[in-house]
C-alpha cells in the first residue's frame, strides 16, 4: 500500500460527526403540517427540499417544492385549491437516506451521489441533523488539496 492510499483510506474511514449540520439549523416540516405551510417554509428557507418530522423528532421522509407544484398540476396548469387539506405525509417521499453519526465517510459519500442531503439519526433514531453534498464535497477538495 503506497502512502497515497494510506491517506485516501485514512478519508474514507474518518466520522462524519463533525461536518453534520445541527438539527437546530435545518429548516424541516412536520409530519401533520398542510402543504402550504411546507411551501411556505421551502420558500422562505431558500431550499428546495426539507427533511419532515414527527413530534419526538424522528425523520419521516422528505419534501420538495416540485413535490408540491406536481400535486398542484390539474388541467389549468398550477391549481392553488388542490392544495387545500392536503398534508405533508400525502406526498413526501419517505425513502430518504439515513446514517448514524459514527457510520464513516465512505458511506456517506457514496450516498451523496445520488441525494443532495443525508439525514441522521441518533442510536435512538432521533434526528440530529443532515449532512450536505456540499460540505461532503469540501472535505474531499480539503483532503486532496493537502495531499
Ligand atoms: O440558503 C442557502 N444558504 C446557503 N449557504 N447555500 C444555499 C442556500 N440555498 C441553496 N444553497 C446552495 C447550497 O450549496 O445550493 C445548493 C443546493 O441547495 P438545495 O439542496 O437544492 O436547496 C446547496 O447545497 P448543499 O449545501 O450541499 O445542500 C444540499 C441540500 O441540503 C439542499 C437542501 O435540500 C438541503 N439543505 C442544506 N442546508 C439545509 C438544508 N435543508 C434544510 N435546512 C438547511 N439548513
Amino acid at each position: 500500500m503506497t502512502i497515497m492510499d494510506m491517506q485516501d483510506s485514512s478519508l474514507l474511514e474518518q466520522q462524519i460527526k463533525e461536518l453534520i449540520i445541527p438539527a437546530g439549523k435545518v429548516a424541516n416540516v412536520q409530519l401533520g403540517n398542510s402543504l402550504e405551510h411546507a411551501l411556505l417554509v421551502l420558500t422562505r428557507s431558500g431550499y428546495s427540499a426539507v427533511p419532515v418530522l414527527d413530534l419526538h423528532d424522528r425523520i419521516h421522509g422528505l419534501i420538495s417544492t416540485n413535490m408540491i407544484f406536481n400535486s398542484m398540476l390539474g388541467l389549468q396548469g398550477l391549481e392553488y385549491e388542490k392544495l387545500d387539506g392536503r398534508k405533508v405525509e400525502d406526498i413526501m417521499y419517505e425513502k430518504v437516506p439515513r446514517m448514524k453519526e459514527n457510520d464513516s465517510f465512505q458511506r456517506a459519500l457514496e450516498l451523496s451521489i445520488n441525494n443532495p442531503f443525508l439525514c441522521i439519526e441518533n442510536e435512538e433514531g432521533v434526528f440530529v441533523g443532515i449532512l450536505t453534498r456540499r460540505s461532503i464535497l469540501a472535505l474531499v477538495y480539503r483532503h486532496f488539496r493537502n495531499v
